[in-house]
């Protein structure tokens, strides 16, 4: 049998075609756009090509709207590499900017960022970016706070079966969604939450701006970015109503004193009480207390999605949650307690082993600089200018040239015009991808990358049980090459291709990893087969033993024989040392403050926009595949409104909308819905980015919420990215809908004007 694999499934192959495994209960329905896509001659990159300003010397300033001129690949390798080596020779590598966040494809070997990063660190080493745009805030905060790195907690988050035989109460701010649980990192054979959503006992309130994040749960719409106000509020009655654990707070927490006099307002002569709440999140104060009472009374768990944190002050929301948690005392117990990002994606509190199987050597950066992910238009807009991140004061780098390979800043940054604006500054951006995303329509140096339909890989994913050798459904589009194999031909260019291949060709490179991970298997009791089997039948399955686990438990057991690696071995509820860096945005303990933008301080007629993760791909991933383009109004992305919304503003289903603020405008085409507040509006990321001059005013063509989003760091602590925290306005599209740019190639010429 043969089989493929993607972040939304995996795929037996057969007659040309992809077809899910018959044991995955629910198959993503993103993969019904990936052939298709591709498939696309208009999108594919089918050959290396330089933009024609730059050939020309023009600086970069007509970065965005340039033609291009198509090259050899032995041209094109030569250009990149003399880039590499000048600006390495005239600047250092500290003026490489590769931090190239993205997602890339799913198999082991042929992981963009790992071929990159081992290329690249041979090369003499690049400026990195740290954490993700994911959850940037956890990663910066739980380690201070829990003694838990990010990956630690999504490791052991408590599992699915223990939520659904012991919980009584789920209580989750933003929902637990079957949509966003169609993925996961590097594969996924099956998809199992809803499975697991049927089986839980617990009545289940959804706090949050959208119904539809948890069907049929009972629904506290709140106002977005206000949950911290709500938890505060529901902490403040547990107090006063003395239905917290004065015991857990004693033994496994430290600056429970400090937060209380926050909560009871004498630190800062404001109580959190209900009342106070109500008017900030709109919900009833009434409400708020009996749900602290129904807290109490229950088993209760209480679970942020990872979005909860992808906003101003995102810290915050972790930090509340988690001191809720603490007051009722049941973290540590099975099925209760603190929960970040059921859902988020399918392998979240999977009851599966995790096995640390291998990935492809990287070797190390000689370079240590780096920058939090999400300031990248802030680094490429104030070289040498200081800012503050976790803890330390840093200073952004000189960043000459560009390398992205496997990611589309173009699609997960925020205010992209901003970004727009400050990508014209370095001299030389170098972009792999298979498709003409904005990024590659951004690159000075384009190199097309094979699909990973048109390669052979294995899924080998620590998430998911199940190993797959990958097979080519396709032959690579024109003339596409594997990343690998581009960076061979690079590492030869520049004097170390035997240290890059270490004598291996592709071929050698599978079979390796193969060995490595069959030592791997060895070392915990899994027999894999040989290379020639494993090829033949495709597919290995490890034994499914299910290995439950409790987040905190041990520590929670015994705190004195199991501290954690915090301050003072207990979560801090007041943290000294976020405390002594006396940022403006980042307390010693959780506190509501005011987004920087927000329906609170908004003009009359604003809507919050919520830019949540699309269902019908993966970002902006398939976006011209069959599966996206059939669920958009007239080629545009949709966006949902209330029905109230709509009609006060004169605008009807499926009308074509702008939607807009001081930073930029977009299109989109509408659906109503009364599944979300009349004072929101979702429109979900990763249509493909389209900037135009419409009677001489910018507008984003396609309906890509970053064109209107806010970039701003959560706070100076962790920097993480404020995507869900945006206000827009919108009103009707009067004029002719203009055609899109991105349907088609940029245009070719055959040499500069
Ligand atoms: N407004 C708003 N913005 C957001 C978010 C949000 O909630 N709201 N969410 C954010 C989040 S959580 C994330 S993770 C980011 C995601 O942002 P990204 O991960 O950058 O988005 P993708 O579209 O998955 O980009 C992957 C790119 O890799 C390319 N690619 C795929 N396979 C290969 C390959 O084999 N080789 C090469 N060279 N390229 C390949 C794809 O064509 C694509 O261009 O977006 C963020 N942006
Ligand atoms: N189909 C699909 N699935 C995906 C992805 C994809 O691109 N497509 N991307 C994957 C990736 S990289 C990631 S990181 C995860 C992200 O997974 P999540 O972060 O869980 O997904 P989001 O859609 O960003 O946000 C979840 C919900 O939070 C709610 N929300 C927004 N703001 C607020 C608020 O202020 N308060 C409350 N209470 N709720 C709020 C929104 O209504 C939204 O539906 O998804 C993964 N899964
Ligand atoms: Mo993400």
């Amino acid at each position: 049998m043969k089989y493929t694999a993607s972040h939304w499934g995996a795929y037996r192959i057969e007659n040309g075609d992809i077809r899910p495994l018959e044991d995955d209960p629910m198959p993503s329905r993103i993969g019904r756009g990936w052939v298709s896509a591709a498939r696309d001659r208009n999108s594919r990159i089918l050959r290396p090509a330089i933009r024609a300003g730059w050939l020309a010397g023009d600086g970069g300033a007509k970065r965005a709207k340039d033609d291009y001129v198509e090259v050899s690949w032995d041209r094109a390798i030569a250009l990149a590499a003399g880039e590499l080596d000048r600006v390495s020779t005239d600047h250092g590598n500290g003026a490489i900017f590769a931090g190239s966040y993205g997602w890339a494809s799913a198999g082991r070997f042929h992981h963009a960022q790992s071929q990159m990063r081992r290329f690249l660190n041979l090369a003499g080493g690049f400026v990195s970016a740290r954490d993700t745009y994911s959850h940037a805030a956890a990663e910066v905060f739980f380690p201070h706070v829990l003694g838990l790195t990010n990956r630690d907690v999504q490791d052991n988050v408590t599992s699915w079966p223990l939520v659904a035989e012991h919980c009584t109460l789920l209580v989750t701010f933003g929902g637990i969604s079957g949509r966003t649980a169609q993925i996961n990192s590097s594969g996924t054979a099956t998809h199992e939450v809803e499975h697991w959503l049927g089986r839980l006992k617990a009545r289940v309130v959804n706090v949050s701006p959208q119904r539809s994040d948890y069907p049929g749960a009972d629904w506290l719409a709140i106002r977005p970015n206000t949950d911290v106000a709500l938890m505060l509020a529901l902490a403040h009655t547990l107090l006063t109503e003395g239905l917290h654990d004065e015991t857990f707070l004693a033994t496994r927490t430290s600056g429970w004193p400090e937060f209380r006099a926050y909560l009871d307002g004498s630190a800062d002569g404001q109580a959190k009480t209900a009342d106070w709440a109500a008017p900030v999140t709109d919900i009833g104060a009434d409400t708020i207390r009996d749900l602290a009472r129904t807290m109490a009374a229950n088993r209760t768990m209480i679970a942020l999605p990872w979005g909860l944190q992808r906003a101003d002050h995102g810290e915050q929301p972790l930090w509340a949650g988690l001191a809720l948690a603490a007051m009722l005392g049941q973290i540590g117990q099975p099925g209760t307690g603190f929960g970040f990002g059921y859902g988020s994606t399918t392998a979240v509190g999977r009851p599966a082993r995790l096995i640390p199987w291998p990935s492809v050597p990287q070797g190390r950066n000689p370079v240590r600089d780096y920058i939090p992910v999400a300031r990248i238009a802030e680094m490429l807009e104030r070289p040498g200018d200081g800012y503050s991140y976790n803890l330390e004061t840093r200073t952004y780098p000189d960043i000459r040239l560009i390398y992205w390979c496997g990611g589309n800043p173009f699609h997960h940054h925020q205010d992209l015009r901003r970004l727009d604006a400050a990508w014209t500054r370095p001299e030389t951006v170098i972009v792999h991808d298979h498709s003409w995303t904005a990024t590659a329509r951004r690159a000075d140096i384009v190199l097309p990358s094979t699909s990973p339909l048109e390669r052979e890989d294995v899924m080998l994913t620590r998430r998911d049980p199940t190993l797959l050798w990958m097979s080519a459904l396709n032959d690579p589009a024109g003339e596409a090459q594997n990343d690998h194999d581009i960076f061979r031909r690079l590492a030869a260019e520049l004097g170390f291709e035997e240290a890059f291949t270490e004598g291996r060709d592709t071929e050698d490179w599978l079979g390796w990893m193969w060995d490595e991970a069959r030592k791997v298997g060895e070392a915990h009791g899994i027999d894999l087969p040989d290379l020639r089997t494993f090829r033949a039948t495709g597919r290995f399955d490890v034994p499914r033993a299910e290995e439950t686990r409790i987040l905190m438990q041990d520590f929670v057991a015994d705190p004195d024989a199991k501290p954690l690696n915090t301050e003072s071995g207990k979560i801090t509820l007041f943290n000294r040392a976020i405390a002594a860096a006396a940022l403006p945005d980042c307390p010693g303990h959780p506190a509501w403050m005011e987004p920087a933008e927000s329906l609170l301080n908004a003009a009359p007629g604003a809507l919050h926009l919520i830019s949540g993760q699309p269902a019908t791909r993966l970002h902006s991933q398939n976006d011209r595949g069959a599966e996206a383009l059939a669920d958009k109004i007239d080629g545009r992305e949709p966006c949902y409104l209330h029905p109230d919304t709509a009609a006060a503003r004169d605008i009807t289903e499926g009308q074509i909308v702008r939607i807009f603020n001081s930073r930029g405008a977009c299109l989109a085409g509408v659906r109503l819905t009364d599944d979300i507040r009349p004072d929101c509006i979702a429109l979900a990321t990763g249509a493909w980015y389209d900037p135009a001059e419409i009677d001489g005013e910018w507008l984003e063509l396609g309906g890509n919420p970053n064109a209107v989003t806010l970039d701003k760091g959560c706070s100076g602590l962790s920097q993480g990215n404020s995507a869900h925290t945006a206000t827009v306005f919108v009103e009707p599209w009067t004029k002719p809908v203009p055609p899109l740019s991105v349907d088609r190639p940029p245009r070719f010429v055959d040499r500069p004007a």
